[in-house]
């Protein structure tokens, strides 16, 4: 099964040099990269370029014309891969938050599953130098979208995914309408309602030390409210 991890990326010149070698190195010799960014101010997508000579018919890069956010970049890059020859598909952050080591494992897992979640709340998975808040609030987003939408994952919101092509055309990418934290939720919702089979694996993820982040506040609370559209969405499709 051929992979494509996908990543996107705003202004992570502090990591770029460093993350594509890392995830490079932990993915099978028919794989390929795609890196979406947003034109970077900083830059990024230059030293992607040079990434690309570095490493030859490896890296794939798109850049849009202004930061538009994770979620359509990831659906960009899905529909990307479908258009050629991929057959599996991973996000991966640019923040070293996404440990680039446990691409074997997803890619394991996938064989067998329709999606393999790479989970905080799995035995052996956990997060690690954040604030007390930040992980009261993904904990918090997770259980309560859990509760309100009545999918089993334990990982509800978390980024770290790999999806079959099947998934994904079950899923209907054309149908998800999430931003920010919304969009793992709708996905992952959509694909357990399709009958999707997935799979939690144990992930760690340390916080971001380089670069700065991206994330709006503002999303947390507007996702708490979209759950209840991705409920009315959901109940009328499935
Ligand atoms: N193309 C693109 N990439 C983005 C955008 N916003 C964030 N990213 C990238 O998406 C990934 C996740 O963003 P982060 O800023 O790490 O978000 P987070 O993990 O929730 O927050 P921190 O780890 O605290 O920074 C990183 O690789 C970012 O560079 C965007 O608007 N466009
Ligand atoms: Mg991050």
């Amino acid at each position: 099964m051929k992979l494509l991890v996908i990543m996107a990326t705003y202004n992570e010149i502090e990591n770029i040099n460093e993350i594509v070698p890392a995830i490079l190195m932990n993915i099978p010799e028919n794989a390929e990269l795609l890196v979406i960014d947003d034109s970077s101010p900083d830059g990024t997508a230059d030293a992607v370029r040079k990434l690309q000579e570095q490493y030859p018919n490896k890296i794939n890069l798109l850049v849009r014309p202004g930061k538009q956010g994770v979620a359509t970049a990831a659906i960009l890059g899905y529909k990307w891969g479908m258009e050629r020859d991929f057959d599996v598909f991973c996000n991966i952050d640019a923040d070293f938050s996404h440990k680039p080591e446990y691409l074997p494992e997803l890619y394991k897992n996938i064989q067998e599953y329709d999606i393999v979640v790479g989970s905080r709340n799995v035995r052996g998975g956990g997060i690690e130098n954040r604030s007390f808040i930040r992980n009261f609030l993904t904990a918090g987003g997770s259980l309560y979208s859990r509760l309100v939408l009545g999918v089993p994952v334990k990982d509800f919101t978390g980024g770290y995914n790999m999806y079959r092509k099947s998934a994904l055309e079950k899923i209907g990418l054309d149908n998800i309408k999430g931003l920010g934290y919304a969009f793992q939720i709708e996905m992952k919702t959509r694909a357990y309602k399709s009958g999707c089979k997935i799979k939690e694996i144990p992930i760690i993820f340390p916080d971001r030390v380089k670069g700065v982040s991206k994330i709006e506040k503002g999303i947390f609370f507007e996702a708490l409210k979209i759950v209840w559209k991705i409920k009315k969405d959901v109940k009328e499709t499935f």
